[in-house]
């Protein structure tokens, strides 16, 4: 599992103060723990407060990448707030995102290539959030036969299918996670798979329980790759229990820590 931890994001009022005094210190201690505790990639959301989007996001790309040289998932709607961190980046990146939107493709996935990235591409159009599996599954072929056209490998494409929180949209919880598993079947070879998992628990009382019950189920269903907390233990434990019982690494008494070493 490619791990992409979310906590640098400004919607955290921690980071978005820090965001806001370009206090260095924040960041890079956020950068740091995520780290420890098992992420392979960083996201970096200068969130919905930010007034400067286009300068703020490179500062926290400059800032993080004087503490680690992991690669960085560069988190705008914006174009041009992606740009301008690819811009500074000396670590390997992820856009994160583009959708099917046909304007936003014809942008980010020359981007992609030019700046040889990964890219997250969200099933979402300019009509909105999918509904159902269906409509999920069409954008995610739009998404996938544009990249293929521009010549971009599609085993560096991530496909998310958006999750919802459960607590609104409990009837599309079995589409949005049946849909990881049909993503993977739309090409050969296979775009990779993507959620932002926290969305899920918004607004619950029991979020890491949620958190976790959602990413075991995911990952049941192929999921590749995961923005999350990696700070929350016991969804690390429960991330890496699931790859151990789906054979992915191998049986030892002392499994969590072995992985955790590695
Ligand atoms: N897909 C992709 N990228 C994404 C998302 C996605 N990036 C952003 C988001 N979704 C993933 N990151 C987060 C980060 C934080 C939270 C949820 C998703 C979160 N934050 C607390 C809240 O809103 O309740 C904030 C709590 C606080 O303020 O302390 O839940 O889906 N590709």
């Amino acid at each position: 599992m490619f791990i992409i931890g979310e906590l640098i994001n400004g919607m955290y009022n921690n980071i978005g103060k820090a965001i806001k005094e370009h206090d260095k210190a924040v960041i890079q201690k956020c950068a740091q723990d995520q780290i420890n505790a098992g992420a392979d990639c960083l996201d970096v959301n200068c969130g919905p407060a930010s007034k400067q989007p286009v300068s703020d996001l490179p500062w926290l790309v400059e800032v993080i990448q004087e503490v680690t040289d992991k690669p960085l998932s560069l988190d705008s709607s914006k174009p041009q707030v992606i740009e301008a961190g690819l811009k500074v980046a000396k670590n390997k990146v992820v856009i994160n995102s583009v959708t099917a939107d046909p304007e936003k493709l014809a942008v980010l996935v020359p981007l992609a290539k030019k700046y040889n990235t990964k890219l997250i591409g969200l099933t979402i159009s300019a009509k909105g959030i999918p509904q159902n599996k269906d409509q999920r599954l069409e954008l995610a072929a739009t998404i996938v036969a544009h990249c293929a056209d521009a010549g971009f490998p599609v085993e560096d494409l991530y496909l998310d299918p958006i999750v919802l929180p459960v607590n609104v949209a409990q009837a599309q919880m079995k589409d949005i996670l049946e849909s990881i598993h049909e993503f993977k079947i739309i090409s050969d070879p296979s775009p990779k798979t993507i959620v932002g998992l926290s969305n899920v628990s918004q607004g619950t009382k029991a979020r890491n329980l949620v958190n976790r019950i959602f990413l075991t189920m995911a990952i049941a269903q192929g999921l590749d790759a995961a923005i999350l907390d990696p700070l929350d233990n016991d969804l690390m434990d429960a991330l890496i229990t699931s790859e151990l019982i789906l054979n992915k690494n191998i049986y030892c008494d002392s499994f969590l820590s072995a992985y955790r070493k590695k």
